[in-house]
């Protein structure tokens, strides 16, 4: 693991020395937009935008829900980088056709920056967008590819299920604030601290918040009004990786998610939603954390359980 310095990949682990142990993200630089407008500098065209993701990551992971629900499969093409992310970043497998850098066959997520700007400097990070005609980066912001796939291409796919409607956006922004912060980055704040202070009070903010959301799903079946939306999806690509990794790798370890009956059927209804389940991989997410964060697990042994079920029945239609 590592970041890029003028122009040349550098191993380092994350530097907390100057934020008193607290986990610092640092902001996507790549911004850009695709929209239906044909003159537009991405306009949306089938074969032209190619995602490139890790299994393991919650942020890619949103982007590949969005894919499925959004029926883009044929719309945009997909890498997947190995599952171990160490001295060198996130890497490809040249030798197999699942963990291979279709466009490129770089070795390294690294050289895929330096390719969309040679003066990029800082981590290199999954998800990226990517657009093979002027062969650069459109976006590698996550919360943004979501947007962009919710409704940039409805009119080439036909599907024009919105997840983030006008009429429920300032609810879905403010639990999105909220679930970030405390949730989705929280378990990254309690897992990546180094000093004990910093670690309780990311642990404290974030059963603070599977506290109210266990209340808040006892009478609302979804986050934000009657009907799924983005808010549940970035929401359940950590709930899905939370017993098996987050819950021992991070020490987020109050109590399992299996432990709160609302949220776990919740997460049941959302695994089991259209082909949703196609896009979760939880061996592989295993392999990532543990067998990547040598700071955290030196002996990058991978646990082997627990066993988990989310096909069993969720009963939240009764809601
Ligand atoms: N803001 C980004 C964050 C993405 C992110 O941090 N991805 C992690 C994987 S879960 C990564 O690639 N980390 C590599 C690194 O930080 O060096 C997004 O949401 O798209």
């Amino acid at each position: 693991m590592g970041l890029i310095v003028n122009g040349k990949w550098v191993d380092q682990w994350y530097d907390t020395k100057a934020s008193k142990g607290q986990f610092e993200r640092q902001e996507s630089r790549f911004r850009d937009t695709i929209s239906a407008d044909p003159n537009s500098k991405y306009p949306a065209e089938a074969g032209r935008y190619h995602l490139y993701v890790s299994l393991a990551c919650p942020w890619a992971h949103r982007t590949l829900i969005f894919r499925q629900l959004k029926q883009l499969e044929d719309v945009i093409s997909v890498s997947v980088v190995k599952a171990e992310m160490l001295e060198n970043g996130w890497e490809f497998d040249l030798e197999n056709e699942q963990f291979q850098d279709h466009l490129y066959q770089h070795n390294y997520l690294y050289q895929l920056y330096l390719k969309a700007a040679p003066d990029y400097q800082g981590r290199v990070t999954v998800p990226v967008l990517w657009d093979k005609k002027t062969q650069t980066i459109v976006n590698n912001e996550s919360s943004e590819i979501i947007r962009i796939l919710n409704s940039a291409f409805n009119d080439i796919t036909g599907n024009t299920d919105d997840y983030y409607p006008a009429s429920l956006r300032p609810e879905i922004d403010q639990l999105n604030s909220r679930i970030y912060d405390t949730i989705n980055n929280g378990v990254y704040r309690a897992g990546f601290a180094t000093t004990q202070a910093a670690y309780e009070h990311a642990y404290q903010q974030l059963f603070d918040s599977l506290d109210w959301l266990e209340q808040h799903l006892a009478s609302h079946r979804y986050l934000a009004g009657n009907q799924l939306t983005e808010a549940d999806w970035r929401l359940f690509t950590t709930l899905i990786r939370f017993d098996a990794v987050y819950f021992g790798h991070f020490k987020c370890n109050r109590n399992q998610l299996e432990a709160f009956d609302n949220i776990s059927g919740y997460l049941r209804e959302l695994y089991q939603f259209k082909d949703v389940s196609k896009t979760v991989d939880l061996p592989y997410s295993k392999r990532h954390y543990y067998a990547s964060h040598k700071t955290i697990n030196p002996t990058l042994i991978v646990p082997l359980g627990p066993e988990q079920d989310f096909n069993q029945a969720h009963h939240r239609d009764q809601l």
